[in-house]
């Protein structure tokens, strides 16, 4: 049994968080994850407001667990989220590639907690001074918009760093991961490139192929020049990214590359010019299986390596 207090903070079963991957984590998938004793998050990306109205709604029918909502800080109806999610009573908001702090007050008026995910030791402080419940401490290994700390590294920090409970997220696809993220210190984990490739995950076929097919050294940065570190499978457009960047191009025209390419590999499955973002564990991931299955292979999994970290420690006697 992995009980910790983000079991107890969130109502959930197990301490596992979805990812709230744009385009990916739609209500299918965050209603499956919360349904399997996880906290399902729907991403809000760059969507409009009645787009992601209509997937609260959605998820409110496949699901009587709490579920969440990811607001990504980049897009342009940020606030607009905000509201919505406060009307729609959401228990949980996750935010990334930015500091939710202008957000902060109204959220927690509200009583939604609010879980930031951050990529040094400095952010982490600000949110817990901010009324942050928890932060995700995510590592350099994750898939899409990236920080330059490794979860190995940051997480024991961010740890030492803050007195509210840590997730650890990047580069955790199973049991292994979890028990890792455990003994450095964090109380749950968040995982997205292995909740893409379930049965529940709506992402296209080439997609979830594309990370099966992926081995350790798959994935590749882009953006490095921009200020907006992404990481994506290789590709034509991860070559072409490359070319671009080599050659001085300016950031309008590199970012115009970008554009609507995430939209192309997860909806029309164009998995060579499109944006496959995805972690660096994609590796390990070798099957589509149910979210639930996933969930209790990681549970299952994280206890025997628990059990047998502790029978190693006790020969030592
Ligand atoms: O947000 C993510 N991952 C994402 S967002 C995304 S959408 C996108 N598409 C194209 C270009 C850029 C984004 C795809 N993947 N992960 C959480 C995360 N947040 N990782 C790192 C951060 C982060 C970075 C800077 C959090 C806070 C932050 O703060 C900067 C500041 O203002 O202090």
């Amino acid at each position: 049994m992995i009980l910790t207090e983000i079991c107890e903070l969130l109502d959930i079963k197990y301490p596992i968080i979805q990812g709230g991957m744009a385009w990916v984590a739609t209500a299918e998938l965050a209603g499956a994850v919360s349904n399997s004793g996880g906290l399902g998050i729907i991403g809000a990306g760059n969507a409009p407001v009645e787009v992601i109205e209509q997937e609260i709604k959605k998820a409110k029918k496949l699901t009587q667990r709490p579920f969440g909502v990811n607001i990504m800080l980049l897009s342009p109806y940020s606030e607009d989220i905000v509201e919505l999610v406060c009307s729609e009573n959401i228990p949980v908001v996750t935010t990334g590639a930015g500091n939710p702090g202008k957000y902060m007050g109204k959220l927690k008026n509200k009583g939604v907690k609010v879980i930031p995910v951050i990529s040094s030791v400095a952010l982490a402080k600000r949110m817990e001074k901010q009324g942050a419940d928890a932060v995700i401490a995510e590592g350099h290994e994750a898939g899409g918009h990236v920080g330059e700390l490794t979860t190995f590294t940051l997480v024991p920090q961010v740890v030492d760093g803050v007195d509210i409970p840590v997730i650890a997220a990047g580069g955790i696809g199973d049991g292994r991961g979890l028990a890792a993220a455990l003994s450095l210190g964090a109380k749950g984990i968040q995982m997205g490139t292995r909740f893409i490739c379930t049965q529940e995950c709506t992402v296209h076929i080439n997609y979830k192929q594309a990370i099966m097919k992926a081995k350790d050294r798959s994935s590749t940065i882009t953006g490095l020049t921009t200020g907006h570190p992404v990481r994506i499978l290789k590709n034509k457009l991860a070559r072409q990214f490359k070319k671009f960047e080599d050659n001085g191009i300016s950031i309008e025209d590199i970012e115009k590359l970008g554009a609507g390419s995430l939209k192309n590999a997860v909806i029309d499955g164009d998995v060579d010019f499109g944006s496959v973002m995805a972690g660096q564990i994609s590796g390990i991931i070798k099957d589509i299986s149910k979210t639930s299955q996933v969930i209790e292979q990681v549970i299952k999994d994280a206890e025997n390596t628990i059990d047998k970290l502790k029978r190693m420690s006790d020969k030592d006697e």
